[in-house]
């Protein structure tokens, strides 16, 4: 915008009251799904959101929708926002950026009093994060109509409540979970301003990263079993050790990521519980995730069948039993050219460095665009570090993406 910039210390001062809202103040941000500090926040959003001139509201599985109404408002609208959970012991830029991005664009567009046919609106997505349910993107699963009333009753948290129930506690009405799906056609695109959580764009010195294709994750849980017994009295080839199998399983797996032979492929294993956990016991039992992220489905999947082999054999080798439980095998979702070229132009038309780029992190515009064009603008991570408390993103990095940011929505609104 010619007449307007975004504000640094603006965005700032939104980063850190939301940041405030912190269950782990002694080590980095955790806001967890529906717990106190993540309820505070969403209600500190939604009063900015007033503030601005927005009407609010949420759905049934707590979307929430700040309404900055455009000329035709029955015009299908242009939205923008992203999330404000986090992991455990996270930073303060992952997810809330894109939230604040979004309303400093509409303090913009208000205070120059641009016009825009089309509505903004503003979303704050539910629960993006796995943190609490083991399963990403809730609220926009919902919106893409992948998740409804029947399955938040089978989604339990590890105090065994289903997101239905917390979600009936709060108040939402869980009645009108059928309400949440969003049709084709509703939304005229989305765009979501997110860190980069790569040290792509600080390696390659641009400040703006044009996203062409989000990964998608592919996420099991494995349970091991061997049998439990005495670290000195069972010889070594007497052993089924769940440990050791459970150990040559999670190397396969680096294996199989490292030898893909697609553009993107990253494959994990974050959690691991060994069972009774003791020094002198040869482990009977060991859980581990698994989490698999490609930007193309087919090979994805190839990826997976090559997995599933590789455990049986390891498994029938060492004389374990292995059960694996798939919670989702997601579908990569390619950005929209026709507004990605309207980042590019306004990174262009105000003197931005920018370069395309892959998104190896998931984000709720890879369900939105299962019903809405959608594209993505990043901005650099120092370091490349994210999803921890060392997380970091320049002001006035987050202000130059909000400048493109306002640009491309006003675009969008106007066409
Ligand atoms: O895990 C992810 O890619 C995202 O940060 N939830
Ligand atoms: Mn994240
Ligand atoms: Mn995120």
């Amino acid at each position: 915008m010619k007449n307007i910039k975004a504000d640094a210390k603006h965005i700032q001062n939104w980063l850190e009251h939301i940041n405030s809202f912190n269950s782990t103040p002694d080590f980095g941000t955790t806001r967890v799904l529906f717990t106190k500090p993540e309820v505070a926040a969403r209600d500190y959003v939604k009063s900015e959101m007033r503030a601005l001139g927005m009407t609010v509201k949420e759905d049934a599985i707590g979307n929430i929708f700040g309404i900055y109404e455009g000329t035709d408002p029955t015009l299908p609208p242009v939205w923008t926002g992203s999330h404000i959970d986090t992991v455990l012991n996270a930073g303060m830029f992952d997810g809330m950026s894109g939230v604040v991005a979004g309303l400093e664009a509409v303090r913009m567009i208000r205070t120059a009093g641009v016009q825009t046919a089309r509505s903004i609106v503003v979303i704050v997505y539910t629960s993006e994060e796995p943190t609490r349910f083991k399963l990403g993107c809730l609220g926009s699963r919902a919106m893409a109509g992948k998740l409804g009333a029947e399955d938040a009753k089978k989604l339990h948290d590890d105090d065994g409540k289903t997101l239905y129930d917390v979600l009936d506690e709060l108040g939402f009405p869980v009645d009108a979970f059928d309400e949440v799906p969003v049709k084709r056609g509703a939304v005229h695109g989305a765009v979501e301003l997110h860190i980069d959580q790569t040290g792509v764009l600080e390696r390659d010195r641009k400040t703006i990263g044009i996203v062409k294709t989000i990964c998608a994750p592919s996420v099991f849980d494995v349970v091991v079993t061997g049998r439990q017994s005495h670290a000195g009295g069972t010889s070594m080839d007497e052993r089924r050790d769940a440990y050791m199998a459970a150990s040559e399983m999670a190397l396969m797996l680096e294996h199989l990521g490292r030898t893909s032979t697609s553009e993107y492929t990253t494959v994990t294993v974050g959690r691991v519980d060994v069972i009774p956990n003791a020094v002198n016991v040869i482990p009977g039992c060991v859980k581990f995730s698994i989490d698999i992220r490609d930007c193309d489905f087919d090979k994805k999947n190839e990826l997976i069948g090559r997995m599933k082999k590789a455990l049986s054999e390891i498994a029938e080798r060492r004389g374990v039993t292995y059960e694996l439980t798939e919670y989702n095998n997601d579908h990569p979702m390619k950005c929209e050219p026709a507004i990605t070229q309207k980042i590019e132009a306004a990174c262009k038309a105000q003197g931005i460095s920018y370069e395309y780029t892959i998104s190896g992190a998931f984000h709720d515009s890879m369900l939105v665009g299962e019903f809405a064009p959608v594209a993505m603008i990043f901005v650099p991570s120092k370091d490349g570090i994210s999803h921890s408390p060392e997380e970091w993103t320049g002001y006035d990095d987050l202000a130059a993406g909000t400048d493109v940011l306002a640009d491309t929505l006003i675009a969008m609104a106007n066409e």
